[in-house]
């Protein structure tokens, strides 16, 4: 009897050891994340994970330690997996990434974010982090690349239009250097959207979101109830390119002196396979700015367990009042 209870009990910690190798043994600390089952194949498919490490930190009980934020890396089957990083404060992180090559569908695949803190001395920094997150699948999102053309927009056709003007502009911007700007003289339409489709998947829903400021808004009161600036719009498309519909958002007949958030997510029809984004002045007089265009597939992984090397692996679960 004693036998079978000591084979039970070995078996028990190799399965807490085996369950993934260590990636390096100069990381003290890994979380691990999984992709949420999908319906459908994809491929190169970018996620993005929020990661808390004041959380992470408690419960690993460490509370007062503070991230090596050049120590972490994703590392999926020992590779290590290029990211994008955006600070939300100083312990809160988005990391997105992209899952490379196919995902077949129900397929779970598996991540692991190892890190360290600064007391254990400083890690380099990887020479592969990302410039762009790869989850906004829109083209110069913050119009900051290119020269005099806006990159990867293409405007009106009637562009020469005396009475309008689509022009990249750097008197203002929500975040960077540089927006778009968008004036119409008379009434009529100004618009500008992306040169190429953007694909999309079905059964996933899609957040769109855009950043705009309308400080010139000079339309007559009669046609008040018409004009609107600063509108976006996601155009969808079938696989043959025909056009499905459209969903608008934002649209103002007001001035702004500050940039204004305008956000949603859809879910689109199982036949759509592409968009296209498209901003515009319908039927409106005066000047809007757009900048930081955001359209990103929601598939937003959670770090569920945590592990400091050669302890066992721990469920993260929230600070609990008697522990405070
Ligand atoms: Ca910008």
């Amino acid at each position: 009897m004693k036998k079978i209870l000591l084979i039970i009990f070995l078996f028990l910690i190799y399965n807490v050891y085996s369950e993934e190798r260590w990636w390096n043994d100069r990381w003290k600390y890994r979380g691990i994340v999984e992709n949420k089952s999908l319906a459908y194949e994809v491929e190169n498919f970018p996620i993005e994970c929020e990661i808390d490490f004041g959380k992470i930190f408690d419960n690993l009980g460490i509370s007062k330690e503070e991230i090596d934020v050049n120590s972490i890396r994703v590392i999926e089957k020992g590779k290590e997996i290029p990211y994008y990083i955006e600070k939300i404060d100083k312990n809160k992180f988005i990391l997105s990434w992209v899952m490379p090559g196919k995902t077949l569908p129900e397929e779970k695949r598996k991540y692991e974010i190892y890190f360290d803190i600064l007391k254990d001395g400083k890690k380099e920094k990887p020479a592969y982090i990302l410039s762009n997150p790869p989850s906004n699948l829109v083209p110069n999102f913050s119009f900051e690349e290119g020269k005099d053309v806006i990159s990867g927009w293409s405007p009106n056709k009637d562009i020469e239009n005396e009475n309008l003007i689509i022009k990249r502009a750097s008197d203002t911007s929500h975040s960077g250097e540089k927006s778009i700007y968008l004036e119409r003289k008379t009434l009529g339409i100004a618009r500008i959207e992306t040169t190429s489709y953007i694909e999309i998947f079905p059964s996933i829903p899609y957040l769109f979101e855009f950043w705009c400021k309308t400080p010139k808004y000079t339309i007559g009161s009669s046609q008040r109830e018409k004009g609107s600036l600063g509108i976006g719009f996601v155009i969808y498309y079938d696989e043959n390119e025909k056009c499905l519909g459209q969903i608008s958002l934002g649209g103002s007949n007001k001035k702004t002196e500050e940039w204004e958030k305008f956000s949603r997510t859809y879910e689109f029809p199982v036949n759509a396979r592409r968009v296209k984004i498209q901003f515009e002045i319908y039927n409106g007089i005066g000047g809007v700015y757009f900048d930081d265009i955001k359209f990103k597939p929601i598939l937003d992984l959670k770090l569920e367990k945590v592990q400091e090397k050669g302890k066992e692996i721990k469920e993260l679960r929230e600070k609990e009042w008697f522990e405070l």
